[in-house]
């Protein structure tokens, strides 16, 4: 599968960083890594659930098989129009069934999907077409008035490579989706015989969910995105009488493998799809499908739990929350177990793979004060200060990570693998933790930050995270960001973006609330911002580069 690749720019293993021999042999030692392709997933579920159903949206629903089958007819098709093994497409559907089925036929057919998120333009998918060398897209018509084809005829200008443009809907001009998965349409049905095949190879590009700069590609193995959806089914105990709900952008990282869809097929369990995460319309597919297990940002877990207030239908079927993507208070994981369900999980996770959680069944004071414990017990952590040692067990510091589902090194990103990665191969994630040492926390991570997201003020260097605390704390604030802006005088002022839940708060006041939790003056805010709502990124989370534009600007 690693062979035969010849239209895109380079060979798919050029700029892709293995695993070192000796950990990878541990992996697959212990048992983590089976050595199966990814696509696996979908043929082991068709082979042992033929008749459950494997997908549903507000269209159609397909078992197992049909989607194994669909999978097969997808994959010969491309073959046939020239896709080879190890060639890139760039996938950017909405949360459809038709997502799933683009994913694993590109998986048949050897080629690695680079996972574009909905609310990405051509901004973001010429970076991807341009590092990936990706030659096709597959992309819906429009949604959200917005017109896909459009960016694909830019895209295709500026990326000659990209050849392949296949449309759900109104192709307007390029191929019809419905060629590739239609039994009716001309063309074959069976899948490409799988050639020489290394699990250890890139099987799918995820893209990186920082807030600075464009996205970096990551390349998730088979053998580790394989087991990342094993064994997170495994930890949330998912079986098939489980259902799960994508209501995050279906392919990023946390709705796809954390248990999410693939960790669903794993167990038999059938997934949801939906494109309105709104609480009417979600509460009732829950209802509707007996929904047991979804995955949200916090934004959303807060709009929900909220919504419990007055939505006629609830979410009781529930039975699992994963909430994460950002740091959340302890106030707030309070308001959603209290409000939204007891089966709040935190998640602490990140497209580079580690992922931490909090256990169906953990005490409440670990669902409410940390963001949960490494997934895999192969995980290595270590929490550094800023010259690179250890910290004291307990204390703060950032989080360098290796592991059986960690990246060794950003796809074809050599500058920046040369800062992120240790050279001891441990990925530095930028996130401030602490790993508690003892008492009923032991083990468990609380996420305090990022490195550096701090503002510096005069001289002072103030943690955004730690007034965010302070602002949240707050009963009439929403939402809440502290941001850099520049200034004259000082270099870098305080701005506290905050979105008010009734009445605003003036300047004083909010100094005279911060004065009284005993806030240093260097660290208070310059500015107050009130703002209807904070900008959010393509998966959801509070966009501060944006927050800093539309203020600095203003
Ligand atoms: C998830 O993945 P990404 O790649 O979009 O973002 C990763 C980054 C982490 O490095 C961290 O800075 C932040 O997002 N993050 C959290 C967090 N979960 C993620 N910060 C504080 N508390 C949390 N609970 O966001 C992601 C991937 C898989 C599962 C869940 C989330």
């Amino acid at each position: 599968m690693s062979t035969g690749f010849s239209q895109g720019q380079g060979d798919l293993t050029d700029g892709f960083v293995p695993f070192p021999a000796d950990r990878a042999a541990t992996y697959r030692h212990a048992g983590y890594w089976t050595g199966q392709p990814l696509d696996s997933i979908l043929s082991n579920a068709a082979a042992r659930w033929p008749e459950v159903t494997a997908i549903v949206d507000a269209q159609r629903s397909y078992t197992f098989a049909e989607l194994d089958a669909v999978a097969d007819r997808v994959a010969a098709r491309l073959a046939a129009r020239g896709l080879q093994a190890g060639d890139r497409v760039l996938l950017q559907l909405p949360n459809t069934t038709e997502f799933a089925v683009a994913f694993f036929g590109l998986l048949r057919a050897g080629v690695v999907p680079v996972m574009c998120l909905s609310g990405h333009r051509s901004a973001e998918l010429s970076h991807f077409a341009g590092i990936s060398g990706a030659v096709g897209l597959v992309i819906t018509d429009t949604a959200a008035g917005f017109d896909f084809r459009a960016m694909a005829a830019q895209l295709q200008r500026d990326h000659p490579q990209l050849r392949h443009v296949i449309v759900d809907g109104d192709p307007g001009g390029y191929l019809p989706w419905s060629a590739l998965t239609d039994p009716g349409a001309d063309g074959p049905a069976t899948a490409p015989v799988r050639g020489q095949f290394d699990p250890a190879a890139p099987a799918l590009l995820l893209v990186s969910g920082g807030t600075t700069g464009l996205p970096k590609l990551i390349a998730r193995t088979h053998d580790d995105y394989v087991y990342t959806a094993v064994a997170s089914a495994r930890e949330y105990r998912m079986t098939s009488d489980d259902t799960y709900l994508v209501a995050l952008p279906a392919g990023h990282n946390f709705p796809l493998a954390c248990p999410g869809l693939l960790g669903a097929m794993t167990v038999g369990a059938p997934t949801v799809f939906t494109d309105d995460p709104s609480p009417e319309n979600a509460f009732a597919l829950i209802d509707k499908h007996h929904v047991t297990v979804t995955g949200l940002v916090n934004a959303l877990a807060k709009v929900w739990a909220q919504a419990c207030d007055w939505e006629p239908v609830l979410p009781t079927s529930l039975r699992v929350v994963q909430v994460g993507g950002s740091r959340m208070t302890a106030e707030e994981a309070r308001f959603i177990l209290d409000n939204l369900t007891p089966g709040l999980s935190q998640i602490f996770g990140m497209a580079e793979g580690m992922l931490n959680f909090t256990r169906p069944g953990d005490p409440v004071e670990v669902l409410l004060h940390t963001q949960g414990r490494p997934m895999s017990p192969h995980d290595e952590m270590l929490v550094v200060d800023e010259h690179g040692d250890a910290v004291a067990p307990g204390e703060e510091g950032e989080l360098l990570v290796r592991g059986p589902n960690t990246i060794n090194g950003y796809y074809r990103a050599e500058e920046a693998n040369a800062r992120s990665f240790s050279a001891q191969g441990h990925y530095r994630s930028g996130d401030r933790v602490r790993i508690f040492a003892d008492g009923p926390l032991a083990g468990h991570v609380e996420v305090t930050g990022r490195i550096k997201d701090v503002i510096h003020r005069g001289g002072e260097t103030v943690s955004a995270s730690d007034l965010e605390e302070h602002l949240f704390a707050h009963p009439g604030i929403y939402a809440a960001a502290a941001v850099a802006l520049p200034d004259e005088y000082l270099g870098e002022k305080i701005c506290a973006a905050v979105v008010f839940s009734g009445k605003e708060l003036t300047l004083a006041e909010l100094h005279g609330f911060l004065d009284s939790r005993g806030v240093s003056s260097h660290a208070k805010p310059d500015m107050l911002a009130g703002l209807p709502s904070l900008p959010k990124t393509a998966v959801g989370k509070v966009d501060k580069k944006q927050i800093i534009a539309l203020l600095g600007s203003s």
